[in-house]
């Protein structure tokens, strides 16, 4: 059974600072992107002390993997959820809520984003989107499976931030986190070391590889060492190649099951995940697409850009399935 997640309920004078301090923000997060990094830099040290602190030590990795903060000051009144991609929209506006969900997110890392998603926009907006119905994607309403953000790109995320503009009409929608140490925890020494092992794989037709008949990306391990301590690579989509891998993969998911907290993102609440220590997924929903369905930001952290800025490629592209491409209209 998933228990709540542990929730912080931003003080007012918290909630009255962050927002002065967004208000400071006044470069467009959509067509003015490096404008809005750099504001978005100088309002994450204009917090009040008690919100710096605690986003300080989720930083470092010293409180719990997810965080869940109430009382964001987000805009009361709220454009209908569009019915398309937002960088695909004629008149973007901007709900005001970017600038906060960045304030709180530049106090974790640098601000970035994929080229190939969202338009490479730094602020994207997730509600479900009719076509993408039943595509693995955060614009689906389809269970969205366990994974960490970016798995086996060049440039994983540290840390995101999604932020409730709209919850889900119907209460159903839920964000699920897991934390992995607790996971791994539950696992044995032997299983850990399979994790260890080159034997994890997507089934995919573009990948260079072939397994049982069907190709596949290249065999990875989903377990490695950082500076930091084990770091953990994982979607539920993946499967092994070897009877090992597979029984270990099943206890991993199982563990991981185990380990679940779920959230419902509602109007200014505020999930902050470290990439590094949690997975996270979503729960199914039936929307309406009536523009009343749920509507989230997200921004995504790294602790340190790389020399080519703030803009990476997703470097999984080139494998993802050619179906999954042409559902989200990405080139192929
Ligand atoms: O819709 C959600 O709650 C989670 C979406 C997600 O996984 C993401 O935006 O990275
Ligand atoms: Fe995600």
């Amino acid at each position: 059974m998933r228990t709540p997640i542990t929730t912080l309920q931003l003080p007012a004078h918290a909630a009255t600072r962050l927002a002065m301090a967004a208000g400071q923000i006044t470069a467009n997060p959509y067509t003015e992107t490096d404008a809005f990094a750099v504001q978005a830099d100088a309002a994450a040290q204009l917090l009040d002390d008690g919100l710096a602190s605690v986003l300080d030590r989720f930083a470092k990795g010293q409180i719990q993997s997810a965080l869940f903060l109430r009382g964001v000051p987000v805009p009361q009144s709220l454009p209908r959820t569009p019915a398309a991609s937002f960088h695909l929209l004629l008149a973007p506006q901007r709900t005001r809520a970017e600038a906060v969900l960045a304030t709180v997110g530049a106090r974790l890392g640098e601000i970035f984003a994929y080229r190939e998603w969202d338009g490479g926009q730094l602020v994207q907006n997730r509600y479900p989107i009719a076509a993408h119905h039943g595509v693995q994607t955060a614009s689906d309403a389809s269970d969205l499976v366990l994974h960490t953000e970016a798995c086996f790109t060049a440039y994983p995320p540290d840390f995101l931030a999604l932020l409730g503009l709209r919850c889900d009409p119907a209460g159903e929608a839920r964000t699920v986190v897991a934390d992995i140490p607790r996971a791994l925890a539950l696992l044995t020494p032997a299983q850990r070391k399979i994790l260890r092992d080159p034997l994890y794989v997507f089934p995919t037709d573009r990948g260079p590889h072939t397994h049982g008949g069907r190709r596949t990306t290249a065999p990875v391990p989903v377990l490695h060492d950082s500076g930091q301590g084990p770091v953990l690579e994982y979607s539920t989509l993946l499967s092994a190649i070897s009877s090992a891998g597979v029984s270990t993969l099943t206890a991993l998911e199982e563990a991981l099951n185990r380990c679940a907290l779920t959230v419902e993102l509602g109007t200014g609440d505020l999930l902050l995940i470290d990439n590094r220590r949690t997975v996270h997924g979503r729960t199914t929903f039936h929307p309406t697409y009536d523009g009343s369905d749920r509507w989230i930001q997200r921004v995504l952290m790294l602790r340190q850009l790389p020399p080519s800025g703030r803009i990476v490629p997703d470097t999984r592209l080139a494998h993802y399935p050619t179906e999954y491409l042409k559902a989200l209209a990405l080139p192929v």
